[in-house]
């Protein structure tokens, strides 16, 4: 009898030994995959090693040469391909403010492109780390921690996979949504941000040069990092399924300071509902979690939804934006959608300086556009407008009696237009002033409509 066991044993453990390593070599090519999805099945100790990671966005479509189409607004020529901006009403928000240097959005990405000729001037500067130290050297690459912050020369932000401050961008996803959010305008290239006049700090979590790297840990010291260096938003286009209690805890420690968290409601074709998608879908008041859609403004049937979980929707599918090397592309997905509003966050919290986080985000989420196309698939059924985020509050002074009108911004850009020796082809700054003109037109209607109480839940 004895003699049957040991062999049976030895048989036993080769067969979960070999199993284990097929398991293993399994696992480990899933690290290869940005879309890595942690499963149930994996070990707890697995999981974490890629429990986050970007969203399955691929660069569809690279521009090395742009066709020169400005707008009458700016002279970025590839601001009419940005299907975006025109949807979510740009032109005339830009109309009252194109966003402040003061106002910080970290996006915890997968680095930046900081020589970008489209970006670099919108870099958030760490004070303590730039001028000159004590022996006159150059604070930004003495090697000391100036601000004694605890990172080596980080002046625009840090790298948390290889903890340095190198910030290269060797994916592109990155460059792609700091593009959306803050490229900058009127410098006769490429393409407009929605906030063109913010500071970007960049803190990088994923690197698809190191599959091993722990992505869910260099998140959270990333958020970590954006609460201690005064981010007051910050972009997260990326999540997984796996709920980390101290992922949580960094985002609330974001809450508690003030900072709203604009998250991706995840490329995973599910209901957001019934699998969350983390950090989007934490219980959280400073998180904002977004879903994509199309031109035609339906959501994308990659994108997540969910009546509870998914807040608003905004451009999301084949979104023209910044790529490493001075270049341009097109990428989709809700990545995309996040960085849209957390532009129009930014612009919002540029124009309300004493806005607090539940400000910004009750304006953005309450002032969108409402389309039966997006009921049942986000919290708000609206989509994104960020003029009425910005201007809904001059509505809201309308009830007192002080009412902020537009009176003055045709004129305004109307000058703009003639000064800029664009023509009168370009339809995008023309389209714009037709809405001011309309815009100011249904104002005059609605202050007598209200004077007469004849606008039903006017505010
Ligand atoms: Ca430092
Ligand atoms: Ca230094
Ligand atoms: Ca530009």
């Amino acid at each position: 009898m004895r003699s049957t066991v040991v062999p049976l044993t030895i048989a036993g453990f080769f067969f979960f030994f070999i199993g284990g390593l097929i398991l293993f070599f399994q696992f480990d090519d899933g690290l290869n995959h940005t879309q890595f999805r942690s499963g149930s099945s994996t070990s707890g100790k697995a999981q974490s090693l890629s429990a986050r990671s970007l969203e399955d966005s691929k660069i569809t479509e690279k521009l090395t040469k742009i066709e020169n189409e400005p707008s009458a607004l700016f002279n970025d020529p590839a601001i009419a391909q940005a299907w975006g901006l025109k949807k979510s009403d740009a032109a005339r928000a830009w109309s009252v403010t194109k966003g402040s240097r003061e106002i910080i959005v970290a996006v915890i990405d997968t680095g930046l492109d900081t020589q970008h000729e489209d970006l670099k001037n919108n870099l958030w500067k760490n004070v303590g780390e730039i001028g000159t130290d004590s022996k006159g050297r150059n604070k930004s690459t003495n090697g000391v921690d100036d601000d004694g912050n605890g990172f080596i020369d980080d002046v625009h932000g840090w790298n948390f996979v290889r903890n340095n401050n190198q910030l290269n961008d060797n994916h592109g996803h990155g460059t792609h949504i700091t593009g959306i959010i803050a490229a900058e305008a009127n410098n006769n290239t490429g393409i407009v941000g929605i906030a063109p006049e913010v500071s970007i700090m960049t803190l990088k979590y994923f690197d698809p040069q190191s599959p091993g790297s722990d992505n869910l840990k260099n998140t959270i010291k990333s958020i970590h990092y954006a609460v201690k260096m005064g981010a007051h938003i910050i972009n997260y286009s990326g999540g997984g399924l796996d709920y980390s209690q101290e992922e949580f805890d960094a985002v609330n420690e974001a809450r508690k300071k003030g900072i709203l968290f604009v998250a991706a409601s995840g490329n995973e074709r599910s209901n957001s509902d019934k699998i969350p998608y983390y950090p989007a879908d934490y219980n959280l008041d400073n998180i904002i979690s977004v879903t994509a859609f199309n031109p035609s403004i339906e959501v994308l049937a990659s994108s997540n939804w969910g009546t509870e979980s998914v807040h608003i929707a905004a451009p999301g599918q084949n979104v023209i934006s910044t790529l490493p090397g001075n270049a341009y592309g097109f990428m989709t997905g809700t990545s995309q959608a996040t960085a849209f509003v957390t532009g129009g966050a930014a612009l919002v919290l540029s124009h309300q300086a004493g806005f607090k986080y539940t400000d910004v985000r009750k304006y953005i989420l309450s002032t969108g556009d409402a389309l039966e196309s997006l009921t049942g698939k986000t919290q708000s059924s609206r989509k994104l407008n960020l003029y009425k985020a910005l201007t809904i509050l001059d509505q809201d002074l309308t009830a007192s009696g002080v009412r902020a009108t537009n009176s003055g911004q045709v004129k305004v850009l109307s000058e703009q237009i003639e000064n800029s020796g664009l023509g009168a082809t370009a339809q995008f700054g023309k389209s714009l002033i037709e809405a001011l003109q309309k815009a100011e037109e249904e104002d005059s209607s609605r202050v007598r409509k209200d004077r007469l109480g004849l606008n039903p839940g006017s505010p």
